[in-house]
């Protein structure tokens, strides 16, 4: 016991310091991840909601089981009753889970409206396209005949860790960094329109509460208002073929004036522009995070 105490003490630290970022997986994480939209608070809420009917019924039917087991033993209950019909107890069971499966349903299918009703009209347009195996983002954001703002997003390789300026890897992490995240502006609500370009992939942004397939011909829509500042992390969520595991999703919040400077850099040099972002957003990140996290807790 002392041994695993030690160990407990000796990896807290690095618990710690993961939770910093606090919008991605961690080591032995059991619950959903800090929500960064109302959406997902919303979720974790009936999650927690959820198991307020869960545990009682899960022990209910476990003691009764036992009790069961142990009373009713040919042992101990030799001649068994021969009772086949109680109305009463027929009535309880079928009305109980009747009334628990309503107080269910009227709080999921709200959650499930709201995620369908974005509470303005989008102010920006963000089209994902799953392809093997990366994401390509397009900001429809342009008037006329001018060029969308288009990009591809990979997997952040180690090689390329110094050059794009992301270097820290408790911000960056391996395997779920990328070197072209989205960025976005801090509460606006953003459209993405999502498809695929070979395979069925899926467009998941635990943090953000979205999750949405990728289908080739196919347009599926779903949005998102971030309220915190900080860079998320999601992973495509279909299994799309041998390199499924490596398509993460990097979407990076920032301020509304950041955003405009990062905007119209991007046209130009999109390298020098996420560079540039990624140098400012460095020490605000940690703080929005570590924000978040005290109020997740
Ligand atoms: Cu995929």
């Amino acid at each position: 016991m002392k041994k695993f105490l030690a160990g407990v003490a000796a990896i807290s630290p690095l618990l710690a310091a993961a939770s910093a970022f606090a919008a991605q997986p961690t080591p032995w994480q059991l619950g959903l991840q800090p929500a960064a939209t109302a959406i997902m608070e919303e979720i974790r809420w009936f999650e927690r909601y959820t198991l307020w009917f869960i545990v009682p019924i899960t022990l209910l039917v476990m003691v009764l089981l036992a009790w069961c087991i142990v009373r009713y033993r040919a042992g101990a209950n030799p001649v068994p009753s021969r009772t086949s019909h109680n109305t009463v107890i027929e009535v309880i069971w079928t009305v109980g889970p009747v009334i628990v499966l309503l107080f269910i349903a009227v709080p999921s299918f709200q959650l499930l409206t709201a995620q369908y009703s974005p509470p303005d009209e989008p102010e920006m347009t963000i089209k994902a396209t799953g392809v093997q195996w990366s994401w390509e983002y397009e900001y429809q954001d342009v008037e006329g005949d001018a060029q969308p703002l288009t990009f591809s997003s990979f997997l952040l390789g180690d090689d390329d860790r110094a050059e794009l300026g992301k270097e820290d890897r408790a911000e960056y992490p391996r395997l779920l960094a990328v070197d072209n995240e989205v960025v976005v502006p801090v509460d606006t609500t953003v459209r993405v329109l999502v498809t695929a370009g070979d395979v069925i992939h899926a467009f998941a942004m635990p943090a953000f509460g979205i999750k949405v397939d990728a289908v080739p011909g196919r347009l599926n829509e779903t949005w998102f208002k971030a309220q915190r500042e900080g860079i998320y992390y999601g992973q495509c969520s279909e299994l799309c073929g041998k390199d499924h595991a490596f398509m993460p999703i990097g979407i990076r919040v920032v301020s509304r004036d950041q955003y405009d400077a990062w905007r119209a850099a991007a046209d130009s040099n999109l390298d020098d522009a996420n560079r540039s972002l990624a140098a400012i957003a460095g020490d605000s990140v940690k703080v929005a995070d570590a924000g978040l996290q005290a109020s997740a807790q």
